[in-house]
């Protein structure tokens, strides 16, 4: 479709959802309790076709926030279909045009930095120090490093005798983008940006638990100049909103992070489609004797801790060098005992609450089977004593357990709080084995000051991404992703181009 057709059907789509979207303001507007999200689709604010919400918690807190819509296929199905419409278009766009549509959002989220912060950290419960370091710069660097890596990109010429074969890149079309409640605008930007600087429209699902930065972002990419459909977002609930999104025959690839299980069932639901699945983690960190002892420490309990330990990548089973242990386990505990839990929006407080209570007793789950196992606790093991609006919040103590086996629940699954084991090892042979030994396969950490050791151990580990001697450096230009049950594809860099479009090549015969 041209530009003229693609802008008279725009229009079209418009007027007939103009009176949902004003009629959704005025109640919006006229109403003393919490506000409700709307869907974004084709740049309007849409209400659920079907009307029903779910309450959005404060997890520190348990006040509402807001209610999120509880979308259905009918809400996919507008928002898949703006997206289509307004595609071509966008993909018609010169790239550099595309590319200074991130580079201003880029700006516009560090111009509103403040109010991201404290929009994540209340839908999280994460503290503020953590979404300003981590989570809200990042979302920033997403879209600059994305602007920056597509164009300064060459494209591939091959001269054959008497040919030219040109590679280039087409966008795929419409993206699905699934993305969970952990790192909510960090992740779900790591797959925006590349989508749209490549050409893409996006239909984005953000959990259902983390709704709001994903529902910001719309206005601060249309404030970018991003033409309206090519960024949708439709809320609700995973086989509801999710699965028809997944399955929608017009979507052509999917992206998902979340858990392994749900990880699953997207697959089955997305048949012919590229999919890229970045799914749990049950990562080990490898202390060796010969290590820094006072920076492995530190390194260690912050790929345990960070985020209350609800990262896909943190470490969350330490393997210790037998001649070490005691003496590391005492200062992981003691360390961990030094984190400050409490007010997430306090910017002194080191752990907030875990997403919501429903997960924290999960979590707790794990500490009664480890209370049967007779495992050793050497510091936490239940939840901290917080005062007045924090009484009920979801916080759990960061807890160092020992005396589990390898074949234990809380060594073999992904837990997702601040609870890690310690286990020795005495070889190296051991450390590898215990390492590889879950069902999981994302990351793994190795904490030598011998750097053949740590070449060698990384090489056998079989995960998707090894660090030695540090945690959570993300060049974005690397590859990102697991192996085993902790999903499969990769992105960054090279590799989102790679998932977001496709390569074609035309080859031109050279006429003398
Ligand atoms: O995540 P889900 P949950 C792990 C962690 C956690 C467990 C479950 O161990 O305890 O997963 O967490 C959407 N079709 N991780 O249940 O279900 C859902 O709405 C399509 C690891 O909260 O994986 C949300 O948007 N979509 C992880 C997203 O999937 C569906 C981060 C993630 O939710 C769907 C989070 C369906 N059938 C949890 N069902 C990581 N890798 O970082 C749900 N969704």
């Amino acid at each position: 479709m041209d530009a003229h057709g693609y802008d008279r059907e725009l229009r079209e789509v418009a007027k007939r959802d103009r009176a949902r979207e004003a009629a959704f303001l005025q109640k919006h507007a006229g109403s003393g309790g919490p506000p409700q999200l709307a869907n974004r689709i084709a740049g309007r604010r849409l209400p659920p076709l079907e009307g029903t919400y779910v309450d959005k918690h404060d997890p520190a807190r348990g006040k509402v926030l807001c209610q999120v819509p509880r979308s259905g296929r009918p809400d996919v199905e507008a928002a898949v279909a703006a997206a289509k419409l307004a595609q071509p278009a966008w993909a018609a766009t010169p790239l550099a045009k595309r590319c200074a549509v991130l580079r201003r959002t880029a700006e516009l989220i560090e111009r509103d930095m403040d109010r991201l912060v404290r929009m994540e950290s209340e839908d999280t419960g994460k503290p503020v120090k953590l979404a300003g370091s981590l989570d809200i710069p990042r979302a920033a660097r997403n879209f600059r490093f994305f602007a920056d890596f597509l164009e300064s990109r060459k494209e591939a010429v091959h001269l054959t005798e008497g040919f030219r074969n040109e590679t280039h890149r087409v966008p795929v079309g419409v993206v699905g983008l699934i993305t969970p409640w952990n790192l909510p605008l960090y992740l779900l930007t790591w797959k925006v940006a590349p989508a749209l600087g490549l050409g893409n429209a996006v239909v984005a699902k953000p959990s259902e638990l983390t709704p709001r930065t994903a529902d910001a972002l719309a206005d601060l990419l249309a404030e970018a100049g991003l033409p309206d459909g090519v960024y949708n977002v439709v809320h609700g609930l995973g086989p509801e909103a999710g699965e028809p999104l997944v399955a929608h025959p017009d979507v052509r690839a999917v992206s998902f992070t979340g858990g392994t299980a749900t990880g699953a069932k997207v697959a089955a639901a997305a048949g012919p489609k590229k999919l890229s699945l970045e799914l749990g983690g049950k990562n080990a960190s490898l202390v060796f004797s010969d290590c820094d002892l006072d920076e492995t420490v530190k390194g260690v309990a912050r790929a345990a801790f960070t985020n209350q330990g609800q990262i896909c990548l943190c470490g969350s089973r330490i393997l210790v060098e037998r001649s070490l242990f005691p003496e590391f386990t005492r200062r992981l505990a003691e360390h961990a005992k030094g984190l400050r839990i409490g007010d997430p929006l306090d910017p002194a407080t080191d752990l907030g609450s875990l997403v919501s209570q429903s997960h924290r007793a999960k979590v707790e789950t794990y500490l009664e089977v480890a209370q049967d196992e007779d495992a050793t606790v050497h510091c936490g093991g239940g939840r901290p004593d917080l005062p007045g609006v924090l009484a009920d919040g979801a916080f759990l103590q960061p807890t160092v357990l020992t005396g589990l086996d390898q074949d234990s629940p809380l060594v073999q699954e992904e837990i997702f709080g601040p609870v890690v084991t310690v286990q020795p090892f005495a070889s190296e042979d051991e450390a590898i084995a215990l390492a590889n030994g879950v069902r999981y396969g994302l990351a793994a950490t190795v904490w030598t000051k011998d750097a053949n050791k740590a070449q060698r151990v990384a090489e056998r580990l079989d995960t998707g991404m090894v660090w030695v001697n540090c945690w959570l450096v993300r060049d974005l230009a690397v590859p990102f992703g697991g192996v085993k049950d902790s999903g499969f594809g990769r992105e960054g860099g090279e590799w989102s181009v790679d998932f977001y479009s496709e390569a074609r090549n035309i080859c031109t015969k050279v006429t003398p």
